[in-house]
């Protein structure tokens, strides 16, 4: 611990350029590193050092540890900033810039692990007292138990795969004439893909929101959290729409979350920025879903709520040093933010391609995360996402005129992107009322 000096980035896109913009205004140096894919791209300028880490596709580039491992220190770098995807929640690369005394801007390997695993996560959360969904207690170990237990909470029931999160492996059970054929199927799902077959089974939640809670631990086991984002505007798992506050919650049900969320932050001993992701049902009933032990796409939402730099904190928690007081957090107006994304804005498939014309929004309480601009090629192999819009106003109404006002003045020329999409959602009744949850888009005609 002590003063970090020169951060080597090990990302890209947005979240890069996210990362640069802070490390500056710190005072600090920035290490960006690129793919082939990438070279060139303007961001890359406004760092202090620019690497080269190998071809475009991410298992030569920004997979390849040894390759980043060296780009930091022939670069004389002393930390790593993660962002999020990537190398982000991986064990083995925590481990291996510890080795090289190469300070991780992240929780620990153990902490990191211990959430990787959904079903213990759970058991760990039930034991800090934090709600969580009935079911399994860990994972089935037979279909007997599992019947057993799946007659106790109730039919339908949900299978997920102890690895999974996001949506892979997972599959509802209607009635126990399904749940046997449903358990191997879901068994050998996931093993072929995470390599580990570990099912644990909840209740069904039915159209339930996404809510979760921002939370930040410093290394002298303070915690505080800054708020919480409504992520329930998706599309197969994919978030489209997050927003800060969550409207929906009463101002008691408020203080429980975040509560359950600092108290679950103390008990893993966790430090760095995380994020508790929850269940909430139609009786504001809610429950721990997962952990993300990473800074995440939405964090802009809670920084513009806050006025936090939740990048500084994490950096300054790396260094040793302590956080501000709950009390100093002071959460303020609502904020929403949209995903713009590189895909048709009806059928949602990839529209990679070269950015002709690129005329960003501005004004009051306006912000723009990306790294395009007209004469930037988007490209085909990674993440579609190409910046993300973001707003704040003194409430939910005042921030959706604002988001229409700049989603009206975004032009994009050359590819197609998600701006129609939002512009839409931005003057839909339901969106609009806050009439949704997380299966809205499914029936969604556009
Ligand atoms: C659930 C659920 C209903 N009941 N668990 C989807 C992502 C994965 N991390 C967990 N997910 C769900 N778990 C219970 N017990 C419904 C979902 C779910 C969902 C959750 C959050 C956001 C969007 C979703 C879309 C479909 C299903």
């Amino acid at each position: 611990m002590g003063e970090i000096k020169r951060i080597l980035i090990a990302n890209r896109g947005e979240i890069a350029l996210r990362a640069i913009r802070t490390i500056k205004e710190m005072g600090k140096e920035a290490v960006a590193v690129y793919s082939t894919a990438d070279k060139g791209n303007h961001y890359l300028k406004l760092a202090d050092v620019a690497v080269c880490i190998g071809d475009g596709p991410s298992a030569s580039s920004y997979l390849n540890i040894p390759s980043i491992i060296s780009a930091a220190e022939v670069t004389g770098c002393d930390a790593i900033f993660p962002g999020y995807g990537f190398l982000s929640e991986n064990q083995n690369f925590v481990e291996i810039c510890k080795h090289h005394g190469l300070k991780f801007i992240g929780p620990t390997p153990e902490v990191m692990v211990l959430m990787s695993d959904k079903s213990k996560a759970k058991d760990v959360m039930k034991a800090a007292g934090v709600p969580v969904v009935p079911g399994s207690d860990g994972a089935i170990k037979n279909i007997e138990d599992a019947k057993k237990r799946a007659k106790e909470v109730g039919y339908p029931v949900i299978l997920k795969a102890a690895q999974g999160g996001g949506g892979r492996g997972m599959r509802v059970v209607e009635d126990e004439s399904y749940l046997e054929n449903a358990f191997l199927a879901a068994e050998s799902e996931a093993l072929s893909a995470f390599g580990d077959g570990t099912i644990y089974m909840e209740k069904f939640i039915k159209n339930p929101r996404h809510i979760e809670v921002q939370v930040v631990a410093d290394a002298h086991g303070n915690v505080i959290h800054i708020g919480e984002r409504d992520c329930s505007m998706q599309r197969r798992h994919q978030k489209l729409i997050e927003e800060s506050p969550a409207v929906v919650l009463t101002p008691e049900v408020r203080e429980r979350l975040h509560e359950a969320a600092v108290k679950a932050t103390k008990y893993i001993k966790y430090e760095g920025a995380g994020t508790f992701e929850f269940l909430l049902d139609a009786d504001l009933n809610f429950y721990f879903m997962e952990m993300n032990t990473r800074l995440q796409v939405e964090h802009c939402v809670s920084e513009m709520v806050s006025d936090i730099d939740i990048v500084k904190l994490m950096i300054e928690v790396a260094e040793g040093k302590e956080l501000p007081t709950q009390e100093e957090v002071e959460l303020k107006g609502h904020s929403i933010e949209c995903r713009i994304t590189a895909e048709d804005p009806v059928k949602f498939l990839p529209f990679p391609g070269k950015i002709t014309k690129w005329i960003a929004p501005g004004g009051k309480d306006v912000r723009i995360d990306s790294h395009a601009y007209a004469g930037y090629i988007v490209p085909s192999i990674y993440d579609s996402m190409i910046g993300k819009l973001i707003v704040r106003g003194k409430d939910r109404a005042d921030a959706i005129a604002r988001m229409k006002r700049a989603l009206e003045e975004f032009e994009v020329g050359g590819i197609k992107t998600t701006i129609p999409f939002h512009l839409k959602m931005m003057q839909n009744p339901d969106f609009v009322n806050n009439n949704f949850d997380t299966k809205y888009l499914e029936n969604y005609k556009g």
